[in-house]
């Protein structure tokens, strides 16, 4: 597919463009018409919203596809040229039909061709099921990015895995998450191109054994037990206005045809059913654990089925046939996102030593430039490791080239530093306690040119503490790309109203360059254009009110300071944190503490997964709903404080809620998140925020200044100190009168109809474990919450506020990201 035909084509027709639809509505209707009559089988006349919105994504489809063929041919008329192979076991994408129409240009055309064939493409739109194929921050991360290649006109292919079901869709029931399976699937999948006909083999299983080879070395060989097969599917990712479309590549796993013959013929049809569905159950689900990754064997399969297509893939058909392998640190280089991938290492050592005939020095000298390692993660327990029984059994061959890594590693460590076994231990590849097992992330740093952090302090932290002993070793090797969003999705098509009045403001390069938000920092003092900012937000809030009323049946209060928490449901996030300040102004206010009137109204939204395992994390989701259920019915708060907690927050929700948003809820433990995106969403969108000395938070507050931003909570090496000391939980509440109440009053039942058992075991916790030291930032956090109040009375400065915080926050684009990683450790040239 991308490597052309062997021989010149004859044909003058062959040799010609690709012929795209034309952009005319004319075109655009005649395309959608046959799409609709040919490919859903349907006329006009009797189609279902279901059919006409397949067809419409299938017409944008075509346009794409024209722009695609367009970009594969110019690379591979540019080749040679070094190229980046994106290795991310989750892509969170989000709908893809807007962001394709205003990619590639085709709104006003595809609207108008709707309203010829008598469709209001709203309602289209609204039928698009997201493709939730990532857990949260990374996944949506890897989304970012590719989007900002294709806009940067960067040589690049995407790897992942086409799960059947994505991230499941929450449920309350009684104020309990309820799981139910996702099935994006199943009324077509009209943006996916499948080409089932290019099939990928991929072992696993069996032994290994010795041979002397031709040459008279002594070689090993894989015999592997079993195989499925890859399917290749193709999404396009299309540049924002410049007519690069890229590829995401996606694999689905399929039973091989050898397998099933052989039960077949063995007369056992039920079993060979069986295999299939075995097969094909690697490509299933996404695991929908965040942050504590699942040691489950099916996990490693499914790493190793995707890093083994990708891989293969890259080699046998993007390279021009017969290219040499020698070469390949010229022409790729592959960016880990996390340790999900890192068996790509191993793998391609594999391919080189077992397949291409090389020496092993040759072929680490090769593998060693072909990757570079994101780690997002700081939490030791989300430090991925497989057993070493586990990797014999599932992939015999890797484990032998893992152990003579990790052998040559340790020679080499034990001539840097002669007599320090312990430190040899230390950073071992291979762990022996509390099992033997494969450090993942050891792999990944011993495998990489370079490995980074996702935000200045994470990579300072990285350095200093979780790879500090690799660090020493090789400080050149790490280097910090703080994360990024795309200011398309998140901006332009989230907030069409803010794009208005960014673009009337400043002239519309900015969504491609979005340093140039910097221009609005002079109309933070225009009256005018406060007034018009000001606005913009509550339109916002109408379109977040009708979309919760619709949605979820939720009736948002109006006028009310939209105060939001959104993110997976974790422990170190402290959710529980927000809780306790809830409990805090429902108590003022039913205690008669403080004057009603006095009070700014305030509404509170959460959106959050827990992962399905995670017992802490399913407590807390009860007990907002169980707490946003009491605030609600108690006439004593009515218009003074309200809750919401809509259920399944995805990206669809996100990019309704955070335009509407006045303060951005960032209170993780200082030094437990790694950046955080969704605060870089906000503070883009005009939210203030509150926030600890974390992740990015730290780098936004830098940009908009302390005066645009509401600090609180112990830094980093306080939350060690105390930590050393020996955090006690128990003294904080017993000493702070405002906290012991606001505890109290969760323990004894208030907000779960009187009952105290449902509680006690969150209660229990947070008093005498408090893994995250909510109690310890409590005060500081109350303090802060006080001041956002006083500043939000003052309407003028809080709009002064959050225009600099738009106007300040162009450094998050995930463009800048790309060109950091393109600049520093891809070394590839972009052409666009
Ligand atoms: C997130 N990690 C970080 N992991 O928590 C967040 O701070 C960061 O902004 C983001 O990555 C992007 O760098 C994250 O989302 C996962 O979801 C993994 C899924 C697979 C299991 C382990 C966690």
């Amino acid at each position: 597919h991308e490597t052309g035909p062997t021989s010149e084509p004859t044909s003058p027709l062959a040799r010609g463009p690709v012929i795209s639809p034309p952009h005319t509505v004319e075109g655009f209707v005649k395309a959608f018409l046959h799409e609709l009559n040919f490919g859903q089988g349907v006329p006009l006349a009797t189609s279902s919203q279901t059919d006409q919105y397949l067809a419409l994504a299938r017409t944008v489809r075509s346009y794409l596809m024209a722009r695609w063929l367009e970009t594969a041919r110019k690379r591979r008329a540019s080749q040679p040229q070094k190229m980046v192979g994106y290795l991310s076991a989750e892509y969170l994408l989000g709908r893809q039909l807007d962001n394709a129409l205003s990619a590639t240009e085709l709104r006003e055309v595809a609207t108008d061709a709707m309203k010829a064939c008598g469709i209001d493409i709203e309602d289209l739109r609204a039928q698009e099921v997201e493709p939730g194929l990532g857990n949260g921050g990374l996944g949506r991360l890897a989304a970012c990015f590719i989007d900002s290649l294709a806009t940067l006109g960067a040589p690049s292919i995407a790897y992942g895995i086409r799960y059947e079901f994505g991230i499941f869709r929450q449920t309350f029931v009684d104020g309990r998450q309820v799981e139910q399976p996702d099935a994006w699937l199943s009324s077509g999948d009209p943006w996916g191109v499948p080409h089932p006909e290019l099939e990928v083999p991929v072992n696993f299983g069996g032994h290994t054994e010795r041979y002397v080879g031709e040459d008279g070395r002594e070689r090993s060989r894989w015999v592997p037990g079993w195989g499925v097969i890859g399917l290749r599917y193709n999404y396009m990712v299309p540049g924002y206005h410049n007519g690069v479309v890229n590829t995401l590549r996606l694999w689905r796993a399929r039973a091989t045809n050898a397998f099933d013959l052989h039960i077949f013929n063995a007369g056992d049809y039920a079993e060979a059913v069986r295999a299939q569905t075995f097969a094909e159950n690697i490509s299933k689900v996404l695991y929908p654990e965040d942050s504590t990754p699942q040691g489950k064997e099916l996990r490693l399969q499914q790493q190793y089925f995707f890093v083994a297509c990708s891989i293969k893939d890259f080699l046998t058909h993007t390279m021009p046939k017969g290219f040499d392998v020698r070469e390949l640190p010229e022409r790729i280089i592959f960016q880990l996102n996390d340790t999900h991938p890192v068996i790509a290492i191993p793998e391609l050592m594999r391919i080189l030593v077992d397949e291409h005939d090389l020496e092993w020095d040759q072929a680490w000298g090769i593998t060693k430039q072909c990757f570079a390692y994101t780690c997002h993660t700081l939490l030791p327990e989300a430090l991925e490791v497989w057993p070493v029984s586990l990797m014999e059994r599932l992939l015999p061959r890797h484990m032998e080239i893992i152990y003579r890594i990790n052998e040559e590693f340790l020679d080499d460590l034990r001539e840097a530093y002669p007599g320090d076994e312990l430190r040899v231990r230390r950073m071992s590849i291979i762990a022996d306690h509390p099992e033997r097992s494969v450090r993942m992330a050891h792999l990944a740093t011993v495998g990489s040119v370079k490995v980074n952090g996702v935000a200045a302090l994470h990579s300072q932290l990285l350095k200093d503490k979780v790879l500090n002993d690799f660090s020493e070793l090789w400080p050149d090797r790490f280097t910090n790309v703080t994360n990024g969003v795309t200011p398309r999705r998140f901006i332009r098509q989230s907030n069409p109203a803010l794009t208005g009045l960014i673009t009337e403001t400043i002239g519309k390069g900015w969504v491609s360059d979005l340093d140039r938000l910097a221009e609005l920092q002079a109309y933070s003092d225009d009256p005018e254009f406060r007034e018009k900012f000001r606005a913009v937000k509550a339109a916002n809030k109408e379109r977040i009110t009708d979309v919760l009323a619709k949605r979820d049946g939720i009736q948002l209060p109006q006028g009310h300071m939209l105060d939001v928490m959104v993110k997976r449901l974790h422990e170190y996030k402290r959710q529980s944190l927000k809780m306790l300040h809830i409990v805090t102004l429902y108590d003022r206010l039913i205690s008669g503490e403080v004057d009603p009137a006095s009070v700014t109204p305030r509404t509170v939204v959460f959106g959050a997964k827990a992962a399905p395992g995670y017992h802490m994390a399913k407590e807390t989701i009860f007990l907002i709903n169980s707490i946003a259920k009491t605030v609600n019915a108690d006439p004593r708060v009515q218009g003074r404080l309200f809750v919401a907690f809509p259920p399944n927050y995805n990206v669809t929700l996100a990019e309704k809620l955070i335009p509407a948003a006045d303060l951005s809820e960032q209170i993780s433990l200082a030094g437990k998140e790694a950046s955080g995106t969704g605060n870089m969403k906000f503070a883009l969108n005009g939210a203030l925020t509150i926030g600890t000395d974390d992740g990015a938070n730290v780098e936004i507050r830098e940009l908009v200044g302390d005066e645009n931003f509401f600090l609180f909570g112990m830094d980093e090496p306080a939350v060690a100190e105390l930590q050393a000391r020996g955090y006690r939980p128990g003294d904080y509440y017993e000493s702070d009168a405002n906290l012991k109440r606001a505890i109290d009053l969760i323990a004894s039942g208030h907000f779960t109809d009187g009952n105290r058992d449902a509680v006690s075991a969150f209660v229990g916790d947070l008093l005498s474990n408090d893994r995250f030291l909510a109690l310890a930032d409590y005060a500081s956090y109350l303090e802060a919450q006080d001041r956002v109040e006083a500043a939000y009375a003052d309407q003028e400065e809080w709009s002064r506020k959050a225009i600099l915080n738009v106007a300040r926050t162009g450094f998050f684009s995930s463009d800048r990201s790309m060109r950091d990683y393109i600049d520093r450790i891809w070394h590839i040239k972009t052409n666009a």
